[in-house]
């Protein structure tokens, strides 16, 4: 069960981060109003919400779960692949902390970004992508070790659709992911059950179970209905703005 969620909103230079989608450019009005939403989804989950206010320094950090890699048992800070996201770890750090938690960090030269790393109970998966490096994943993955988690890598830097490995798999509890068809036929996921979103409705692989919940992008009606079908409870959200500027649902808010 999550308790927690640290959230932050889009600053009014959330434009300016960065972005591989040809999309236009957001609405920072809407961009609100949409996150707004998500916070309140998050707390019909049972969550309380600790919002940062929003840092006109780094466009890019209303997607704070870049930031950490949050587990019951292991909590580390990144060291985001893209520099200029680097400055956005620390004020995440000291929120965390104020919370009473004990981070561990990646270091030099790891890069590591938190949307590559998908916890599927007592096993991670840790994406090598264009952010995280293997001297990341090898920092990550000694840490996960050491506080008795088992991990594997799944590389995803020859994809191109996605940015982050949980772009295109989030897990769903109860032994299920939800993922892309590239991912599909990964040998590191051939022990689970799969839920293949359709190719044009690629952006809902990544959702968020939260407790009785799964948050879900709205738009994409099959992926919602087969999610139903498996017995989960979708609550689906706007996340026209922020898919704009290359962020998936999951990165919007880092939960614990
Ligand atoms: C970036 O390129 O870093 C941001 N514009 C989007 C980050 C999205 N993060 C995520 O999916 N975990």
């Amino acid at each position: 069960m999550f308790t927690q969620a640290l959230v932050r909103a889009p600053s009014s230079n959330f434009a300016a981060g960065l972005t591989r989608e040809n999309l236009g450019v957001p609405d920072h009005a809407l961009a609100l109003r949409q996150h707004a939403a998500y916070c309140d989804a998050l707390r019909r989950c049972g969550l309380d919400v600790h919002e940062l206010p929003p840092d006109p320094r780094h466009p890019d950090a209303t997607f704070v779960e870049d930031t950490a890699v949050l587990l019951p048992r292991c909590a580390v800070l990144t060291r985001p692949g893209a520099p200029s996201r680097a400055g956005e770890v620390e004020a995440v750090g000291q929120a965390l902390r104020a919370q009473g938690l004990v981070l561990q960090q990646i270091e030099a030269p790891g890069t590591l970004d938190g949307g590559d790393i998908c916890e599927a109970g007592e096993h991670v998966f840790i994406g090598l992508s264009a952010r995280t490096n293997a001297a990341g994943a090898e920092q990550l993955a000694r840490c996960l070790a050491a506080a008795g988690y088992a991990s594997s890598l799944v590389d995803v830097s020859d994809i191109s659709s996605i940015l982050h490995l949980k772009s295109g798999l989030s897990w769903l509890g109860d032994g299920r992911l939800l993922l892309i068809e590239a991912l599909a036929g990964h040998p590191a996921f051939a022990g689970y059950d799969r839920i293949v979103v359709d190719s044009d409705e690629a952006y809902a692989a990544n959702a968020v179970r939260v407790n009785a919940h799964v948050l879900v992008a709205a738009g994409y009606a099959r992926t919602t209905a087969r999610l139903r079908e498996a017995g989960y409870a979708p609550l689906e959200l706007d996340m026209s703005e922020f898919r704009k500027m290359d962020g998936g649902l999951s990165c919007l808010s880092l939960r614990y």
